[in-house]
């Protein structure tokens, strides 16, 4: 096969980028690595907002058809708060899953840990069912840690979690399980990065993981450190319903950096994706992704080509 036949799963919606710290409505200094669920009829997106003090926190976006006429909100749907052990440098990375046994939307973002050495990274948990309030559930899991997701549903009677910590320097993708979304273990390695791979350096999960009837699709993001600096692309894995065993995972990645809103930003050469919707009309897969570490861009896939493609 040659790069002429090759087929392109992940289309740019030709009004890239969607959002921009110049299309906001207060001062930011970039916007990027969104989470998104679909929420009344809209397309809402948690947008990572660095300020100009390079701290982060989380705004809404809606849209109508998800790719047009964004209503942003003027302030921060949710800021880092030092009672639930979190230090001001801020919230980052959002990832949104609706529980239907709980009824409730579950947030997962990166904070980091007050009062510790070093501030690490870690997981804090957030609940909301109507992107108004919000309850704050504190941190979860040791630190360092980051790219976590909930599963949409409950697996054998547990919560599933997926999440990236760093460990003895590697920094592969592990799932863990819980009863009460407080306490959780049976901890271990799902997709691990790959050794002189595109993703030699460091994987973690981008969007929740989906449901379909073939299996858990994953899309993750992987990163290679080369001498000119980090390279973070994505790829694809599907997991067996049950077992969450990994059943397909493709070699090379299938989406990265192209357009220069992607090569070239506050970090060059990132895609970074952390949310998508499904169009169930089209069955078409709207991923949202942060670019460069600058602004928030727009691929479409079709899930069925996605799967064909695994499988
Ligand atoms: C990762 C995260 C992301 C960021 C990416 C590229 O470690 O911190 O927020 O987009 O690096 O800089």
């Amino acid at each position: 096969m040659n790069n002429k036949n090759f087929k392109e799963l992940f289309k740019r919606y030709e009004g890239n980028p969607i959002l921009t710290p110049e299309n906001w409505p207060y001062e930011a200094g970039a916007v990027f690595n969104p989470g998104a669920i679909k929420f009344n009829d809209e397309v809402l997106l948690l947008v990572r907002v660095e300020d100009k003090q390079g701290h982060s926190h989380l705004t809404i976006a809606r849209s109508k058809d998800g790719k047009t006429n964004w209503q942003i909100n003027p302030a921060p749907a949710l800021t880092a708060k030092q009672e639930y052990g979190e230090a001001i440098f801020g919230l980052e990375d959002p990832r949104i899953t609706w529980l239907e046994d709980r009824q409730e939307y579950i947030i997962t973002c990166v904070s980091f840990f007050d009062g510790v050495a070093g501030s690490p990274p870690g997981i804090s948990l957030m609940s909301t069912r109507d992107f108004l309030n919000f309850n704050h559930l504190g941190q979860k899991l040791m630190p360092p840690n980051k790219d976590a997701s909930l599963f949409p549903k409950t697996v054998n009677g547990y919560y599933v979690l997926i999440h990236r910590p760093i460990i003895e320097g590697r920094a592969d993708i592990w799932v863990s399980f819980s009863k009460d979304l407080d306490f959780w273990g049976k901890d271990r390695v799902l997709i691990p990065s790959r050794h002189r791979s595109w993703d030699c350096s460091r994987v973690g999960l981008g969007p929740p993981p989906i449901e379909t009837p073939d299996g858990w699709l994953i899309i993750y993001h992987g990163a290679r450190d080369t001498a000119s600096g980090t390279i973070y692309r994505v790829g694809l894995a599907l997991l067996d319903l049950e077992t969450l065993e990994v059943i397909h995972q493709a070699k090379d990645w299938v989406f990265g950096p192209k357009e220069m809103y992607e090569k070239v930003g506050d970090v060059d050469n990132i895609v970074f994706p952390c949310g998508t919707v499904v169009d169930e009309k089209t069955n078409e897969l709207l991923v949202y992704y942060g670019a460069a570490d600058s602004v928030v861009s727009l691929a479409i896939a079709k899930l069925d080509d996605i799967l064909d493609y695994l499988k």
